[in-house]
């Protein structure tokens, strides 16, 4: 088969929030998926993806917490690459539109419409908060859709229909910064003519979809928006925060977020292609008409995918002689609710990537949404859905069918696998099944039928066991030892198939059962192949999949809607006597170093002055012990002393609690305090 090159992008998530397992369904763990299969297809391809670092929904999270969008853009864009990283995703490069690249790249098509002629100078009337003496863009303005009357829309968009339409139009609009209602001042803008490129965009799509399928969701949506008409949209904002527009003239405007964020699918692999040392590298996807690109993401960033960014790349290939290429197919998937609702932080609904990884391991979650996704309708996780595929599929079926062949063969073949004496209709029937599955699996993939193609790959597993059982090995290997080693050396050929088509969706647990069959993955097509031959030497089994216990699924339903901070209970409160118990003293850190065997704890030596203590503090994920030796800080000093790791703990240090990166902040104490001095 042909090898083909991709470029495949997942929407930059916003760095204003951690992202959920909502987020993961729509536009993350099918691209991950594709691209994994696609590089043991063999391939070329590269994902890219990045945090989104403009935008009203950014500016609106720093003004709330009072701190700079700076802050809250570091914080998440470092949190969301975690969670993406403990989730297994294999983006090429996880970039971020606040870089000098992306401000470049981006300015440089808006310098390169402007030089066309391309834009179209407006004057018009915007919201202006007179109170907060500001221009209230996009989501600073709440109101009544003009459409279909729904309430929360934004100044120029309605989440609920779609629509899109000028700021004036918006019913009973509210500044979301004061309360107060807006008036509509004078400014001026650059446009971008949409509607000049209708029949283009037309026929692209149609192009597209006659070609390589498109989904009918995404279909839909674009035939609305081109019945509505395409109309000029504009391509700057009155902000500070964004990409400054590179005129002079425009002082104090920036590029609207949409006209940027998609560029930086484009800057992400800029970067890239700088960290290779091979600055050329990304025109060689980006600027090459044999470059298949399919761009994932979620139901409601549609319109930016099919015909906002078509528009602005076409638009760049007629005025260049180096064009880029536009989306070959663009996925999109529905919601993922989560027992029923919709995700909502607010009400402490839905849980985040960071939190959920911190209680169970990636590949279950992996499995659970990639089975259920939102491809044609909205889905939702379900908490004993999880429980239940991990026990009763990921456990049950597949794991059990390694761990019953992996017992059989370090049992009776030494752990070496055995040969293929004596070829049944039932043996041929099984390695038939290998090829077909490998293909039928990377077929539905192909089309981007991944919840389909999961299902197939569970369904090898249960064939695997159903083999196991109908040639009863337990039974041959007493009176038929040639059929036996038959059966086990498909077993083991099966595991092989297994791990290599599971890989995408499972990636930790296929790479142990690699280990454990000492072997590496071939070549997608090859899968279903003899890849381990007799005489050929196994490692021994671990534990794939652990249950998952009632308990901990009761655990977390019962912590749905309940939000963390709950305010203080009249009976929790303590009386001024109660709280002069507690002695707090300054104390000095004269040693420090790490408890063995713990990834949390330090072993302090501490200097009050008068004495000296040893304390056992929590603190190992946020402070190195160098850091700390010689910082003065506060600790509880008649805290009954306890035993951690063996080592005994004589008090306790005060920090604030944990910031969002999970990360806890020493009080620390000016050193000109003598240490052992009491704070009331
Ligand atoms: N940041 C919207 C979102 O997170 C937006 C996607 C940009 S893709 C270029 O839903
Ligand atoms: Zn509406």
């Amino acid at each position: 088969m042909k090898k083909e090159k991709v470029l495949v992008t997942s929407a930059l998530p916003y760095a204003n929030g951690r992202i959920h397992l909502g987020h993961l369904s729509g536009a993350y763990l099918p691209a991950d998926i594709y691209v994994r299969y696609k590089r043991l297809n063999g391939d070329e391809i590269i994902y890219v993806c990045g945090s989104d670092e403009h935008g009203v929904p950014i500016t609106i999270t720093a003004d709330k917490e009072k701190v700079s969008p700076k802050i809250i853009i570091d914080r998440y864009h470092n949190l969301n690459k975690e969670a993406f990283e403990k989730f297994g995703m294999s983006f090429d490069i996880y970039s971020r539109t606040s870089l000098p690249v992306h401000h470049r790249t981006a300015q440089d098509f808006f310098n390169t419409y402007y030089k066309q002629g391309l834009l179209v100078e407006k004057k018009s009337k915007q919201f202006y908060d007179e109170k907060a003496k500001m221009f209230l863009p996009d989501r600073y303005v709440e109101g009544t859709c003009p459409r279909c009357g729904y309430e929360e829309a934004r100044s120029d968009e309605c989440e609920r229909c779609g629509s899109l339409y000028e700021p004036s139009e918006l019913l009973n609009p509210k500044s979301k910064i004061t309360g107060e209602t807006p008036v509509l001042k004078e400014t001026s803008h650059w446009y971008f003519p949409l509607g000049k490129f209708q029949q283009r965009l037309e026929n692209y799509v149609k192009e597209m979809n006659e070609k390589y399928g498109w989904k009918d969701n995404v279909l839909q949506y674009c035939n609305g928006w081109f019945k509505d008409g395409l109309k000029d949209r504009a391509y700057t904002r009155d902000l500070d925060w964004g990409v400054k527009v590179p005129l002079k003239s425009a002082e104090g405007k920036v590029l609207y977020v949409w006209f940027e964020a998609v560029l930086g699918y484009i800057s992400a692999t800029k970067e890239l292609s700088e960290k290779k040392g091979d600055p050329d590298f990304w025109r060689k996807y980006w600027q090459n008409t044999d470059t298949k690109y399919i761009a994932f993401i979620g139901k409601d960033n549609i319109v930016f995918h099919t015909i906002i960014f078509p528009a602005m790349l076409m638009a760049w290939n007629d005025g260049n002689d180096d064009k880029y290429v536009l989306p070959q197919n663009v996925p999109a998937n529905e919601f993922l609710n989560f027992e029923g609702k919709k995700f909502s932080k607010s009400r402490g609904w839905g849980i985040d990537v960071l939190e959920f990884l911190e209680m169970f391991p990636a590949d279950p979650l992996r499995y659970t949404l990639a089975a259920n996704l939102p491809e044609n309708k909205d889905t939702d996780f379900y908490w004993k859905e999880f429980q239940a595929r991990n026990n009763g599929e990921l456990a049950d079926i597949l794991g059990n069918f390694i761990n019953r062949t992996f017992t059989f063969v370090h049992k009776h073949f030494n752990g070496i696998v055995p040969e293929r004496k004596k070829m049944e209709a039932i043996d041929e029937e099984m390695l038939s099944l290998l090829e077909k599955q490998t293909a039928k699996i990377a077929s539905l993939i192909e089309k981007y039928k991944i919840k389909d193609a999961v299902f197939e790959m569970m369904n090898l597993a249960r064939a695997g066991n159903k083999y196991f059982n109908d040639s009863v090995p337990w039974v041959t290997i007493k009176k038929d030892s040639g059929k036996c080693s038959t059966t086990i050396n498909i077993c083991l050929n099966t595991i092989f198939t297994l791990a290599e088509i599971f890989e995408p969706v499972i990636p930790f647990s296929a790479k142990k059962i690699f280990e454990m069959l000492n072997a590496q993955p071939t070549v997608w097509l090859e899968a279903g192949k003899e890849n381990l031959k007799p005489g050929h030497k196994l490692n021994p089994a671990v534990i794939l999949f652990n249950k998952i216990e009632d308990k901990q699924i009761e655990e977390q339903i019962n912590k749905l809607g309940k939000l963390e901070t709950e305010p203080v209970k009249k009976n929790e409160e303590i009386t001024i006597d109660e709280f002069k118990r507690v002695k707090l003293k300054t104390a000095k850190i004269v040693f420090a170093e790490n408890v063995k065997k713990s990834d949390k704890l330090l072993r302090l030596e501490l200097d009050l002055g008068s004495e000296k203590r040893q304390v056992v503090a929590g603190i190992a994920k946020s402070y190195t012990p160098e850091e700390l030796i010689g910082k003065q800080v506060l600790i509880v000093a008649n805290l009954k002393p306890a035993k951690l790791f063996g080592l005994e703990s004589q008090g306790m240090i005060l920090a604030l609690d944990s910031t969002d990166d999970g990360k806890v902040k020493i009080i620390e104490v000016d050193s000109s305090v003598i240490p052992g001095t009491a704070a009331k």
